[in-house]
């Protein structure tokens, strides 16, 4: 394609296309978009944020980021559907307007472009990053046990194969200690949302404890009206709560750590199916899910907007 309406939102695509992507949205788009490098994986590629901003300095920010597990492909396609859909609403949907005169949006779309890369060309279902691990033959760190969030206890291995593997320290990857220093030097995010499939849920803190987040009640109610909006679309329903009662006990997520750093907001997403195909969504699915997941991530928005 050679802009972003050629663009092939109902497809799959490579890394070399998203890169492509992102860059094509910015020259289209210079007064709304552009392209944060916010470190480099492990194997040298770009860590790229897009900014969706409509000036201003430290404005609040929304936080959004995809396929921190590269075999998740649904995530990082609707991830490109979403950034072309912020510059088309922007100006004519008073709402997305609203949200983006009064906050940043900040979206990056492949958060492990290693794995991602590895899934286009050795293996499909590979979760994790791919950096070595000394002493051991298997490859990678998982990077939603990485944080330093409950780092180290139940729900995460010690071991390298595992597909849990917590690393070697909390942060050791990366992938994570890029937005780690993000969110610190930013400073003033007010929602983070971190989008997985499969499962079909919206879960909040924690994952590391059974202890409650402060704020369950109002992230429950929110979460509740994030997915009504989403399930208004085509009738898919949706599961939520917090993670360690709605899907399983995991220590040092990403959302455990940003709720703790402040970050009231935090959820994580898991996208469509429950199970019949997981991870290998069929591309005919690309679209709708895109669309009714936009719902549930506007009604987040807003609500942050507005509190
Ligand atoms: N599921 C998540 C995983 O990393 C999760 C579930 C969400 C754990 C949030 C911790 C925090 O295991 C997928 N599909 O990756
Ligand atoms: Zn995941």
């Amino acid at each position: 394609p050679r802009t972003s309406d050629d663009y092939d939102y109902s497809n799959y695509h490579t890394i070399a296309d998203i890169y492509a992507f992102q860059d094509m949205l910015v020259a289209e788009n210079p007064n709304l978009v552009s392209k944060i490098v916010i470190g480099q994986s492990y194997q040298g590629r770009p860590l790229n944020v897009l900014k969706f901003s409509t000036g201003g300095t430290n404005k609040p920010g929304i936080w959004l980021d995809i396929g921190i597990h590269s075999r998740e492909w649904v995530t990082q396609a609707c991830g490109t559907w979403f950034a072309k859909k912020i510059v088309t609403d922007y100006g004519s949907d008073a709402a997305l307007t609203a949200i983006l005169d009064k906050m940043d949006i900040f979206l990056e779309i492949v958060t492990n472009p290693d794995g991602y890369y590895y899934t286009h060309t050795s293996n499909r279902m590979w979760r994790k990053t791919r950096k070595p691990n000394p002493g051991s033959s298997c490859i990678g760190t998982d990077p939603n046990r990485n944080w330093d969030a409950g780092f180290g206890g139940p729900g995460a291995s010690d071991s390298p194969c595992s597909e849990t593997y917590r690393g070697p320290k909390a942060n050791s990857e990366s992938e994570v200690k890029s937005i780690v220093d993000f969110v610190k030097s930013h400073g003033n995010l007010k929602a983070f949302v971190s989008i997985h499939s499969y499962s079909q849920m919206i879960l909040y803190p924690y994952g590391y404890t059974r202890t409650p987040c402060k704020d369950e009640s109002e992230l429950h109610n929110l979460a509740l009206k994030a997915i009504t909006d989403l399930a208004s679309l085509y009738g898919n329903s949706y599961r939520y709560g917090s993670i360690i009662n709605t899907i399983y006990q995991a220590s040092g997520g990403t959302i455990d750590w940003t709720y703790n750093q402040g970050v009231k907001y935090s959820y994580t997403f898991e996208l469509r199916d429950t199970g019949r195909y997981g991870f290998i969504l069929p591309a005919n699915q690309i679209l709708p899910t895109a669309k009714e997941t936009w719902l549930a991530l506007m009604a987040i928005m807003e609500d942050t907007k507005d509190n």
